[in-house]
């Protein structure tokens, strides 16, 4: 079967999943920690230039063993604290299995880059057997989203070449920023719920 549909069929089945614990969560706490979720599946082409740039042959056996986010599904929290509450929620899943995990948050990356990343299998019913898929999730703050949304513009715009050290200066710089906008928020919501009652 071609792996496109392959993709596909994991990603229904991780943002079903996703979607069902979110449910559960916001029918228990009666609140949302979610703000949006974004779902994409990587294209070939982009698959392959990652698959270049690490060094690995163009095969299709190297594009499933070491391009593990083909399906890539983002979850945007509102709160910086709200995303360890859904990794624990992904955590409870009984259809995906953790496989690897990386905390960008707790470690940003040189860039400024912040997000936390999970990497699962996602099993796909198939006639034939049950399949497993790798698939990325991202999980991280409307801050977060914003930086990182914007540095892709970037690099993007950069197309591969090094980005001058002025511009990526000022990319970490504002990274600070939206750490620091991610702690005030988080402060005064806890200040909100002061007045909850
Ligand atoms: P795109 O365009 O999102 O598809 P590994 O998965 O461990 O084999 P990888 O994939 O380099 O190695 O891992 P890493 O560093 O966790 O990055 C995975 C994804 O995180 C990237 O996918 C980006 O989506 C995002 N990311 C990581 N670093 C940065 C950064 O500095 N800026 C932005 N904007 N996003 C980042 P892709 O395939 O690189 O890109």
């Amino acid at each position: 079967m071609n792996m496109m549909i392959k993709y596909q069929m994991a990603m229904d089945v991780l943002s079903n999943d996703i979607n069902t614990l979110i449910k559960e969560y916001v029918n228990v706490y009666n609140y949302n920690p979610v703000n949006h979720t974004e779902q994409r599946i990587k294209t070939l082409k982009s698959a392959y230039d990652k698959l270049e740039r690490k060094g690995y042959e163009l095969t299709d056996k190297n594009l499933y063993e070491h391009v593990r986010d083909m399906v890539g599904y983002r979850i945007v929290c509102n709160f910086v604290s709200e995303v360890s509450d859904v990794v624990e929620l992904i955590e409870k899943s009984k259809q995906l299995k953790i496989i690897s995990r990386k905390d960008y948050i707790t470690h940003p990356k040189e860039s400024g880059y912040l997000s936390y990343h999970l990497i699962v299998d996602v099993p796909i019913y198939l006639s034939t057997g049950i399949e497993y898929v790798k698939a990325e999730i991202q999980i991280r703050t409307l801050a977060m989203n914003f930086w990182a949304a914007l540095d892709h513009k970037i690099q993007y715009k950069f197309s591969g070449k090094e980005i001058p050290q002025e511009v990526s200066e000022e990319l970490y710089d504002i990274s600070l920023k939206a750490r620091e906008l991610d702690n005030r928020m988080l402060h005064l919501n806890e200040v909100m719920n002061k007045y909850k009652d």
